[in-house]
């Protein structure tokens, strides 16, 4: 079974196909396919610049080798990755779709997208799904987003161009820092002294992520070594030559300076370049393995794998994306309207003045209630509000959530330090609006808690 968003989902794809059976809209195949986004686990897009390694993080989230990976620009077509369930129902926008079975597969339609920042017609069909004057602008509800090293001003722009198909932030953003394994190969050159763990260099990496003004949740992976781990790429071979580099004092040395020295060093041993082929197709950047792996640790088959999946983070962002797809009906009803909406504009005034109107109506019904306090949640998470304390978010997202929570501390004190933060002293209207709402709905439940005490 998969899982469908959730009931104010549903009362939008009636709307849509209520309004797909009046006359003057007959035929009309976007409301069609508004109504299937509504009826389907959330879309989530992976987008990033040429070569991030979009299709490579696509691959190790599938558990398999779909999506084609290569050095040069490859991703040509938007692709649609989804349950067998989905098949039979035609992607928006003429897009390619693979059915197949995949951990979040229940739970989400991944997009895979053509690279961006090139001329490319294939980088101007991802563009179309970022372009609110487009049909297919917002076909996706959530975007991760690649980047490898710091987001540039372009990078933010797009992540606002995308918050901007919907009423704004929505916490749906998750800001990758791809290829984090090299990350700490750069740091250990830069700091001879010290080797930083990939841990710590990913930490840093997310650090350096955090777009304040934004609501976007930052994660770093190395998804190499995530889609090594979860396509059951390593073989005996690789663990014979990891065995070799790990055990050697030099060897380990030099191969903590990445591939460059380590190949160097095997020559002056007379052994060929040839025999370190296979690891090096396997893990481009090697920096990270000799203090990821301990000297003399038994190493086999299995071991490597879950080193491998261990530093490359994945969990990290499967969180975040399980997350996302608890709260698809939120995600999805929000997009799913405004793409309704701008697409009305583009019918006429008359019409849009129709489509509004009965969108602001159903709006306003309950299933749609709880929506600002889950959004102030998922916000909770992300840039907007990092610098807030971690207990005093924790609490914070349950509350909202309504979500039991064992408090460490006074309430009051925790409710106060949120009043404080509704004042000119927070950054930006949003995180004051947020901690507004976590005051209020403390208030609210308080006054429960007495009456029901009382
Ligand atoms: N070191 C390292 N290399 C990676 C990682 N992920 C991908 N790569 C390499 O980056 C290159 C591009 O990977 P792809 O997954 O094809 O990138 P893409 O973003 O899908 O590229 P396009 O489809 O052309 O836009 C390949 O050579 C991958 O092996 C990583 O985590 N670490
Ligand atoms: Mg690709």
């Amino acid at each position: 079974m998969i899982d469908r968003p959730g009931p104010a989902c549903l009362l939008l794809a009636t709307l849509a196909e209520q309004l797909a059976a009046r006359e003057d809209l007959r035929g009309e195949a976007f409301l069609a396919e508004v109504a299937a986004q509504c009826r389907q686990p959330l879309r989530v897009m992976v987008a990033g610049y040429v070569s991030a390694g979009k299709s490579t993080l696509v691959n190790a989230l599938l558990g398999r080798e779909s999506a084609a990976v290569a050095r040069r620009e490859t991703t040509a077509e938007v692709t649609w990755y989804r349950h067998p369930a989905l098949a039979g129902q035609r992607p928006a926008g003429g897009h390619r779709a693979v059915e197949l079975r995949f951990p979040l597969a229940d739970r989400l339609v991944l997009i895979d997208s053509p690279g961006l920042n090139t001329e490319s017609a294939a980088e101007r069909s991802t563009l179309k799904l970022l372009d609110p004057d487009d049909d297919a602008g917002g076909t996706a509800a959530a975007l991760v987003y690649l980047v490898v090293g710091e987001p540039a001003a372009e990078d933010v722009r797009r992540l606002a161009e995308f918050a901007a198909l919907g009423p704004g932030d929505l916490g749906n953003v998750v800001l990758v820092g791809g290829k984090a394994e090299t990350v700490s190969e750069t740091a250990i050159k830069e700091s001879a002294e010290r080797r930083e763990t990939v841990e710590e260099a990913a930490a840093k990496t997310e650090r350096r992520l955090l777009i304040r003004r934004a609501g976007v949740r930052p994660v770093a992976v190395s998804q190499q070594l995530a889609m090594v781990a979860r396509c059951g790429r390593v073989r005996q071979e690789h663990v014979d030559l990891v065995r070799v580099i790990v055990g050697d004092p030099e060897l380990r040395r030099f191969a903590a300076n990445g591939w460059d020295q380590l190949s160097r060093a095997w020559a002056e041993r007379g052994c060929s370049d040839a025999q370190l082929a296979p690891l090096r197709a396997l893990l481009p950047s090697l920096g990270w393995l000799a203090a990821e792996l301990p000297s003399g640790a038994a190493l086999d088959v299995a071991s490597l794998t879950a080193c491998c999946e261990r530093v490359s983070r994945l969990a990290q962002l499967d969180q975040v994306l399980a997350e996302l797809a608890d709260d698809a009906d939120l995600l999805t009803a929000t997009t799913a309207s405004e793409r309704l909406r701008r697409w009305a504009v583009r019918r006429g005034s008359l019409r849009a003045a129709v489509i509004h109107e009965q969108l602001d109506l159903l709006w306003q019904q309950p299933e749609f209630t709880g929506f600002p306090r889950r959004r102030a949640a998922l916000l909770l998470n992300t840039s907007l509000l990092a610098g807030v304390p971690a207990a005093d978010r924790a609490w914070a997202i349950a509350l909202l959530r309504g979500e039991p929570y064992v408090l460490a501390e006074p309430r009051a004190a925790l409710v106060e330090r949120w009043r404080r933060r509704t004042g000119s002293g927070v950054r930006g209207v949003l995180a004051a609006d947020v901690a507004q709402l976590v005051v209020t709905t403390a208030g609210r439940q308080g006054a429960q808690g007495l009456r029901s005490s009382g």
